[in-house]
């Protein structure tokens, strides 16, 4: 079987803080998504749905949460050989600790892969939302002969500037990349796309920053110490001297790296038809299996709006938001277009009778929450106003940070009654 033949590379992050200060305690592989998941969960689920049950995940730190979470929920079978395997950046006397780059990471992590027996590396990126049938795409390479092979996507003039650009042949060859390219260059960088990708306006080939390398190129490529990135450098330069093949896609996939991507991607799933079906019991997404009690509501009205697990809510309303696990929102509040990650644990009756806690986790009463992602075990007072948008400007203070008018409460914050932001 094809998938026998790949190993799965899992790019977990870099040091880029562009999700703080969600990533402050964790790893971004760790970072909750969409009520009940974790960032990891997409590309590993994605490789299981695809039969790849081989995966490494690299990250700059092992978070406890990371582990535990991969540890309680990918079990497979004592007689399988799949496994999900973390490596987290070493401290070496010639290396401070830290992966330089995606390459790098690839690089020092190499020994760990070439233990396993592999013809193809299948590198893919933690922190994009998206369902791929990477068993077309290993088809397509394998088909091809080529070396390489990218996943791409057509984007439109406005996103092509954030991404790898590339041209193709009329056999899917790429023949020229370019990463990130300027906008005063993107006139020379557009492509053949299909009618509907050009009625809506995407006329580039973007890298979807997922690819697949043959074992012996991969490991020529990183005995080359000189190069850290695979979209800066390692892609670049390949492309003239090794075959590499473009594998169009033109399903959803949104990039979700930066707080404003990351908080549309998780409101988008209170869409009508949301772009990414997590109801498709063909292409699954799997997480920790919590045996969570069901949640109980009391005279909320909803409105588009996702409830995770094990709640405990009495608000007035709540609109256009994704409700996380163990999440509890006190009488009279409203909560909208907010991402609520939900707590980690619950407080016993017998400490909230005691009175001993003076501020529950969750949402308190009469509270107004618009713009805004809760980090997990928030506690937020009674009375309290958060009205994020585009009239606040960027700032941090040690419970929550404003990025692109959405307000941000750190992870474990106390908000105290009455606050306003
Ligand atoms: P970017 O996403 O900007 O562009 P990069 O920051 O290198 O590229 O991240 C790629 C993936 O690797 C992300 O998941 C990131 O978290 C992870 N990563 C980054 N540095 C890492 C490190 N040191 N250790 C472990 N993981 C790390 C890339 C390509 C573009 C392409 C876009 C598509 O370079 O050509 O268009 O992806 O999103
Ligand atoms: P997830 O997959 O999101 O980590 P879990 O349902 O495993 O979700 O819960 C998270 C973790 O929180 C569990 O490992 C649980 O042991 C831990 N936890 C439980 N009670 C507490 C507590 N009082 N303080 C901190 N963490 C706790």
């Amino acid at each position: 079987m094809i998938n026998n033949k790949v190993l799965s590379i899992i790019l977990g992050g870099g040091q880029g803080s562009r999700l703080h200060p969600l990533t402050e305690k964790r790893s971004k592989p760790a970072v909750p998504i969409a009520g009940k998941y974790r960032l990891v969960d997409i590309p590993i689920s994605n490789c299981i749905n695809a039969d790849i049950k081989r995966m490494f995940v690299l990250t700059q730190f092992n978070s406890a949460s990371l582990n535990r979470h991969i540890k309680d929920t990918y079990h497979f079978s004592f007689f399988s050989s799949a496994f999900v395997d973390v490596l987290a950046a070493e401290q070496t006397p010639e290396n401070k600790g830290w992966f330089q780059g995606t390459a790098d990471a690839v690089r020092q992590s190499m020994h760990h892969f070439l233990r396993h027996d592999f013809e193809y590396a299948l590198i893919l990126s933690g922190d994009q939302l998206y369902q791929m049938d990477y068993d077309k795409m290993i088809e397509a390479h394998e088909k091809s002969g080529a070396e390489i092979s990218i996943a791409t996507i057509p984007v439109n003039k406005k996103d092509a500037t954030s991404f790898g650009i590339l041209k193709a042949n009329d056999e899917s060859i790429v023949t020229a990349f370019i990463e990130k390219p300027d906008a005063s260059l993107l006139p020379d960088w557009t492509s053949e796309v299909s009618n509907e990708m050009k009625n809506e306006g995407r006329n580039y080939l973007a890298s979807m920053g997922i690819y697949i390398f043959n074992r012996d190129l991969l490991i020529e490529l990183m005995s080359d110490h000189s190069t850290n990135d695979f979209g800066k450098e390692i892609i670049p330069q390949s492309i003239e001297k090794h075959k590499t093949l473009s594998y169009q896609y033109e399903g959803y996939w949104t990039d979700i790296g930066n707080i404003d991507s990351f908080f549309e991607a998780n409101i988008g799933l209170t869409d009508d038809i949301p772009k990414f079906d997590l109801y498709d019991k063909t292409k699954r997404i799997y997480t920790h299996a919590r045996m969570l009690p069901t949640t109980k509501l009391a005279g909320t009205i909803l409105e588009k709006t996702i409830i995770a697990e094990g709640c405990l809510i009495s608000a007035a309303k709540i609109e256009q938001s994704v409700i996380g696990i163990r999440s509890r929102i006190g009488k009279e509040s409203t909560v909208i277009r907010t991402y609520m990650m939900g707590s980690d644990y619950y407080e016993t009756l017998k400490e909230i009778d005691d009175k001993k806690i003076k501020i529950l986790m969750g949402i308190g009463e009469r509270c107004f929450i618009k713009n805004a992602i809760l980090d997990k075990n928030c506690r937020i007072g009674d009375d309290v106003r958060i009205n994020g948008g585009s009239h606040l400007s960027d700032t941090e203070t040690e419970t929550y940070a404003i990025k692109d008018g959405i307000v941000v409460i750190k992870n474990g914050a106390t908000i105290p009654n009455g606050f306003v932001i």
